[in-house]
């Protein structure tokens, strides 16, 4: 039996119609600039986002970098939670390639980083202190449990940024989801922000890939840091083609993901032994906590895998569940028995 896999919206395959526009897709040499597919996803992604222009880079994770990069100097600094992707899951890339300054703030529960707080981090300039040249948000938030941030937030972190000469950037990874549970276009919350990046490659589906996007200036400079890091790709339209399906075709279909997730956080929320804080479950993305004493964690999320319903144990008491495409309410609820069976 196929197991269901909610470790993470990352393990999405690429859709039958994906398959077939790469299969199909007009190439060039994109590090030229040659790439037709590449040139027609980036303008795709550029509009969606309102910006100037756009960049195909092969991970969230480049994304991050390239633009980090882009915004920042050796030594310059940025301010960013806590609980960030940036911080926590990209190798530690802003500070070992890019020779970062990172200035860590608390990330709060629902994923925002207070602006008091910001404020406090920028230094007076002075000989003494680092330069701050770039706030850093994540939205959706993935270790706040997918929680969204709206526009309103955002442009009142972009202002505070910018009176003091900084620059915002979004780890929007998972815009769309984002932008769906707030029923706004994705531009809306991308507007603040001087650059945003987004990943084709979770919820939407595709194989590989996210975008950058910002001003041409940006985006100019940003391609060469690509290139400098070694992500300037030949004839990446092969990647772009799933790219221009998933942001024709997977992006509505967000939605029944958002419903799953919710679905599987109300019936974790009646299982003794688990507790979840249904607030939190606003997009695609389930965190619960496991309190269950006859059991360790470990020992739950193993049992569950041997059934086949496969969950990401992060820490000592928390787990995640992610919904994507290729996950059913059906499998929901064969995912809910299971973990009534493991907890016994
Ligand atoms: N997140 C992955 C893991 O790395 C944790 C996941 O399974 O959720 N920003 C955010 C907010 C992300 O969640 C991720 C991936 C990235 C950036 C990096 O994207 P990739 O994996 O394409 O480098």
């Amino acid at each position: 039996m196929k197991p269901i896999d909610l470790r993470s919206d990352t393990v999405t395959l690429p859709t039958p119609a994906m398959r077939e526009a790469m299969y199909r897709a007009e190439l060039g040499d994109d590090v030229f600039g040659e790439d037709p597919t590449v040139n027609h996803l980036q303008e795709m992604a550029a509009e969606r986002m309102g910006k100037e222009a756009a960049l195909l880079v092969v991970s969230g994770t480049m994304a991050n970098l390239v633009s980090v990069l882009t915004h920042c100097g050796r030594g310059d600094g940025i301010i960013l939670g806590d609980q960030s992707h940036i911080l926590l899951n990209e190798g530690g890339g802003s500070a070992a390639l890019g020779g970062a300054y990172l200035r860590v703030v608390p990330t709060l529960p629902d994923g925002k980083l207070d602006p008091q707080v910001i404020e406090r981090a920028i230094p007076v300039p002075d000989i003494h202190h680092p330069r701050i040249k770039l706030v850093c948000l994540e939205n959706t938030h993935n270790y706040c449990g997918g929680t969204v941030l709206d526009a309103r937030y955002t442009a009142s972190i972009a202002d505070l940024a910018h009176r003091h000469g900084l620059s915002l950037h979004v780890d929007g990874a998972r815009i769309f989801n984002a932008a769906l549970a707030l029923g706004v276009p994705a531009r809306d919350l991308a507007a603040p922000a001087d650059s945003i990046m987004f990943c084709l490659s979770k919820g939407l589906s595709c194989p590989v890939g996210s975008v950058i996007c910002g001003s041409s200036e940006f985006i100019n400079e940003a391609r060469r840091m690509r290139k400098m890091v070694g992500g300037g790709m030949r004839q990446a339209g092969v990647l772009a083609a799933a790219g221009i399906v998933a942001l024709e075709h997977m992006v509505d279909r967000l939605q029944e993901d958002h419903d799953n997730a919710r679905f599987l956080a109300q019936g974790v929320a009646e299982i003794p032994g688990l507790k979840v804080d249904l607030s939190s479950v606003q997009t695609n993305i389930v965190f619960f906590d496991f309190v269950a004493k006859h059991m360790t964690v470990d020992q739950f999320v193993g049992g569950m895998w041997e059934q086949g319903v496969w969950m990401m144990a992060l820490g000592p008491s928390r787990i995640r569940a992610v919904a994507h495409y290729g996950i059913e309410k059906g499998d929901i609820e064969q995912a809910l028995r299971v973990m009534r069976r493991v907890l016994g």
